[in-house]
């Protein structure tokens, strides 16, 4: 059954094409179509074989565009059509019964001709505007709920689709999603990768989607480790965890810290990667260099999508990240990071600059962007006014989230929490904006029900939060 992201290659010659496939299947391509309308014949047969050898290495199915004796000539596992191409049933006489065959449409009636005729799949375009085909013909959104209505073979949605374009085609319908320029020109094919495969998990029975938190243990239990594995746990997510450092830690205070080996690290991030996996990570207080650069090497090597909470201090001030880490934070997981959640005094540190409004924000965060980071959440928090305001930035795109500031000093694990709500959202299959509303909604909800406990800060209220997150 075809299902999730269908990635198509581009025709750019700049001899990366390999590379750039590679990443996106690490990132969760299953079906590759290879598309090369300007090359020679021996250049699309060459390039055709290799493709099958990355392909199958990563378990993935390779589809050719058009070629249907290609095709059959390198044992593909299917091909898929044009209207103008050769008919449905000559291509089957040629490739048998087992071969994969699908069909570009742009209406019901040409879905379902296809459909009667022994498509295995049906594709739709163009359901957005796209640069990528020559005069595409637009059908919107309707037309896929329409298609789908008559069909029963998979529906393929194609063209002009971005994350929330994709976030839209799967609600409308669609069992796999069809891009070639979201992710092919992405500058990380596979985290560009990654975020369309990790739409299709909302389909998940619970638990839904893995998220592994990378931080150190709270022994309080309010923030830390604990605070990530209890907001994944409530939010029906499965958690997995590797502890950087262990710390003797209540409401008051940090007593002790004894950190992590970086072998260690190293040894239980592959005991989770290589058996049980993950689809996002969040990293908190991660103590000393040796640990970031880990992380960091373990997040670009296995292309995973990171929420990285830049955790410096301890809300009873004790340091939790020494120098020689900012260091490697800055050079090694910036780079690697998908989503950078910094507090304004984080932000402070990491950039050297004052952040004390809302356009300082604006501006440590595309410096934050300049660094590497793809994303950046600032949380303002820590802004001397009435509201809080959080300040997201998705590429190029702002959005600004307001809540009420909540009189309250029981706010211990509010970071914690709040980046472990984000990566579970994720993981679950929404898109970045909705992952951040819907925590926001979660963290204000826990600091909200915070109740008294222990002789400082207090820890929010996961318990709570969660109950009235889902029911209220
Ligand atoms: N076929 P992008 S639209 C190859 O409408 C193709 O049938 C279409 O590229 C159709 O993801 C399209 O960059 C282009 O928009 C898809």
């Amino acid at each position: 059954m075809l299902s999730g992201l269908y990635l198509i290659t581009d025709d750019n010659g700049d001899g990366k094409l390999l590379k750039r496939v590679e990443s996106a299947l690490a990132g969760g391509a299953n079906t590759v179509q290879y598309r090369a309308k300007n090359i020679s014949a021996g250049e699309r047969l060459t390039v055709a074989v290799q493709l099958r050898e990355l392909c199958h290495s990563a378990g993935a199915k390779l589809i050719i565009n058009d070629f249907v004796e290609l095709a059959k000539e390198i044992d593909a596992d299917g091909v898929h059509l044009g209207q103008d191409d050769m008919n449905i049933s000559q291509a089957r006489q040629l490739l048998g019964r087992d071969k994969i065959i699908g069909i570009s449409t742009h209406s019901v009636d040409q879905a379902l001709k296809a459909e009667s005729q022994g498509a295995d799949y049906i594709a739709l375009g163009s359901i957005f505007p796209t640069t990528s085909k020559d005069t595409p013909q637009v059908v919107g959104l309707d037309a896929l709920r329409k298609v789908r209505r008559a069909i029963r073979v998979p529906l393929v949605a194609i063209g002009g689709i971005d994350i929330s374009g994709a976030d839209q085609a799967i609600g409308a319908g669609a069992d796999a999603i069809a891009v070639i320029s979201s992710v092919m020109q992405d500058s990380s094919p596979g985290i560009a990768a990654r975020e369309f495969a990790l739409l299709f998990n909302r389909k998940l029975d619970r638990p839904r989607g893995r998220v592994l938190t990378i931080a150190g243990s709270d022994s309080g239990g309010g923030a830390g480790i604990q605070a990530d594995l209890k907001t994944i746990s409530l939010l029906g997510s499965y958690g997995s965890s590797v502890i950087t450092a262990l710390t003797a830690q209540n409401t008051v205070g940090v007593n002790a810290i004894l950190p992590v080996e970086a072998d260690f690290v190293t040894a239980q991030l592959d005991a989770i990667l290589d058996d049980i996996g993950t689809d996002t990570v969040k990293t908190g207080m991660l103590s000393w260099g040796g640990t970031v650069a880990r992380v960091a090497r373990a997040i670009r090597d296995r292309n995973l999508l990171a929420v990285v909470d830049p955790v410096m201090v301890a809300k009873g001030g004790a340091s939790l990240l020494d120098d020689e880490a900012l260091d490697s934070l800055l050079s090694q997981l910036l780079p690697q990071t998908y989503l950078l959640t910094p507090n304004l005094p984080e932000a402070e540190r990491i950039t050297g600059s004052p952040v004390r409004n809302l356009a300082e924000m604006e501006d440590a965060g595309r410096m934050l962007q300049g660094l590497g980071a793809r994303n950046v959440l600032m949380k303002g928090g820590h802004l001397k006014k009435e509201d809080a305001v959080d300040l997201l930035l998705i590429g190029d795109e702002k959005h600004e989230f307001r809540s009420p500031r909540i009189d309250t000093s029981n706010t211990h694990g509010t970071g914690c929490t709040f980046s472990a709500a984000i990566a579970t959202f994720l993981a679950q299959g929404f898109p970045l904006l909705q992952a951040v509303e819907q925590a926001k909604r979660f963290i204000d909800l826990s600091i909200a029900t915070a109740v008294e406990c222990g002789k400082g800060h207090g820890p929010v209220n996961h318990v709570e939060a969660a109950f009235r997150y889902f029911h209220q």
